[in-house]
């Protein structure tokens, strides 16, 4: 286990016992809307810098308090996303739909509602953290990709922690290492 590993295992954690204590209200506010990802912004997984990096993106905006975590790759949001104490909580999410922007620098107009997006797990394209999900906001273009670059087409729901590393497993020490 390397160092990255190390660190965010302590984190999820910390986060774990964080989580326990706090209570579990619930409110109706409106949907929160999607920030930019500005230069020196850091992955809130994995610590990288995360324009420097290419393919889709990812970003968390907690109920509660709005405060948003951004993630280098949709791979280091699902990561996080799936851990026991974050999995079942309301957060807003966002990815790039990579229909509408480039993979070297996906832009923020292209930012879409992740729990509505379709996504191409154990595809050829690489994101920050090598291996990574592919975005989409219609099946159709998850489809299209699929074809051309492989994987298999998810929905938000449908992504597991086990499918996950079933896509990721082969470069992941590669990925974790930069
Ligand atoms: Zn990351
Ligand atoms: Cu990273």
């Amino acid at each position: 286990m390397n160092r990255t590993k190390l660190k965010w295992l302590f984190a999820a954690l910390a986060a774990l016992t964080l989580t326990a204590c706090s209570g579990n209200e619930e409110q109706a506010m409106a949907k929160p809307e999607p920030v930019h990802f500005e230069s020196g912004d850091e992955c809130h997984v994995c610590g990288m810098v995360i324009t420097n990096s290419p393919g889709p993106k990812g970003q968390a905006v907690t109920e509660k308090d709005q405060h948003v975590r951004k993630f280098c790759s949709t791979r280091d949001m699902f990561a996080w996303m799936l851990q026991p104490e974050n999995v079942n909580r309301n957060h807003t999410l966002y990815v790039h739909n990579m229909a509408e922007t480039e993979w070297a620098s996906p832009d923020d107009t292209a930012l879409i509602d992740a729990r509505e997006a379709f996504y191409v797990v154990g595809s050829s394209r690489k994101g920050a953290m090598g291996p990574t999900l592919a975005s989409f906001a219609s099946q159709a273009d998850a489809d299209h990709f699929a074809n051309s670059h492989g994987g298999e087409v998810l929905a938000f729901s449908e992504v597991t922690m086990k499918n996950l590393n079933a896509g990721m497993n082969m470069n992941i020490m590669d990925g974790m290492d930069h």
